[in-house]
């Protein structure tokens, strides 16, 4: 297991390089260049002062997450070609610059959702919360036009400067189904994973977060057996996913250990972290300690060790604690204690392995 952690950039992030690099065994940052529009190629002056700035930290950048898709892909418009064409540039370069593996998302409009990022837990920290009655009875096109006439209700994501654009996304996912997705993906693929298996570039999807359809707009990464028809889809060792214990956590569902176990040699990637799922089916993220959710930590950790684990883990999200002010879900306390707890889990199963073959009798 190789540790690496998410970094905004600079300027962009609360965290600092210098930090990170103190954390126990953390060798490298997982990145993006966060001021570049979906669908346009990343400039090599501005991936290389990522670079720059992470090798004097003594870290590497072997792990991007995201390269954006555009809409226009995920919705199979003519326009498409010209964005992945965009996309293999991209690609190309970051290979340049050393990059590994490449996690991106296939869900339309939205990335992860929450309705609060701030949600008051009984120890005084915070962290982020989904109310699943809540999104399960908006229609998109009436909280629109509520915010529209009350500004003081929001939800994230849904920034008044970003209500024109969504409403037209929206008109343009209307009709658009889970086949369609489907088959919007495998034209991606089809392109897409030659030129990463050319440069040795491991594309790694993300599960939609929460892993199911939300706002009436389809989601199919959401679960084992879909995970399955996606990696199938496109057999080769360069199509993969960034398994994340959280997202297909929020499903109770979800047997994620049966997940790491079957598509063990194509997680190049993978987000470590716990979330408490309630019975009316919300759920609020927590610490990464087992007892603290409902993803069982440890079993995930000895999975992956038993399996010889030699991917890339970040851990992920975590609470807002110790008065940290901080992107949602991206402090450095919650995440760096996560690391201790993962780092434990997996010291403490290699030393029982190790045991094992010194004792075992002869
Ligand atoms: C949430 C993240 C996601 C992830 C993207 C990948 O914290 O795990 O936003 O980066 O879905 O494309």
């Amino acid at each position: 297991m190789k540790m690496v952690f998410r970094w905004f950039g600079e300027g962009n992030d609360t965290v600092t390089l210098d930090q990170i690099t103190q954390i126990p065994g953390t060798e490298g940052i997982v990145w993006a260049l966060h001021d570049v529009p979906a669908g346009e190629e990343w400039p090599m002056d501005k991936i290389m002062a990522v670079k720059t700035a992470a090798d004097r930290a003594g870290l590497h950048i072997k792990v991007v997450e995201s390269v954006n898709i555009h809409e226009d892909i995920k919705l199979g418009l003519p326009s498409r070609d010209k964005y992945i064409e965009n996309y293999k540039k991209t690609i190309e370069k970051l290979a340049q610059a050393g990059v590994k593996v490449i996690c991106y998302n296939f869900m339309p409009i939205f990335d992860w959702l929450r309705t609060d990022l701030y949600k008051e837990t009984s120890d005084g920290s915070t962290a982020l919360f989904y109310e699943k009655s809540r999104i399960d009875n908006i229609d998109p096109f009436e909280l629109v036009k509520q915010i529209n006439e009350n500004s003081s209700l929001t939800m994230p994501g849904w920034e008044p400067e970003r209500l024109q654009y969504l409403t037209e996304l929206f008109e343009a996912y209307r009709g658009v189904t889970e086949e369609h997705l489907w088959a919007n993906a495998q034209y991606f693929l089809d392109e897409i994973i030659p030129v990463a298996a050319k440069h040795d570039i491991k594309m790694a999807i993300h599960p939609d977060d929460p892993p199911w359809p939300i706002f009436g707009l389809p989601r199919i990464i959401t679960g084992q057996d879909n995970i399955r028809r996606y990696l199938q889809m496109h057999e080769s060792p360069y199509n993969c996913i960034t398994l994340c214990t959280g997202s297909l956590g929020a499903n109770p569902n979800n047997d994620i250990i049966a997940m790491i176990r079957e598509f063990a040699d194509r997680i190049p990637f993978t987000h470590i972290r716990n979330v408490r799922v309630y019975e009316n089916g919300d759920f609020i993220e927590t610490s990464h300690r087992t007892e603290d959710g409902t993803v069982d930590i440890a079993g995930v950790v000895q999975a992956y060790h038993d399996l010889g684990f030699d991917g890339f883990a970040r851990p992920d999200h975590g609470r807002h604690i110790w008065g940290e002010q901080c992107r949602p879900g991206y402090g450095l306390y919650d995440r760096a204690l996560g690391i201790m707890y993962l780092w434990g889990l997996w010291d403490a199963y290699r030393k029982k392995k190790a045991g094992m073959t010194e004792v075992a009798p002869v």
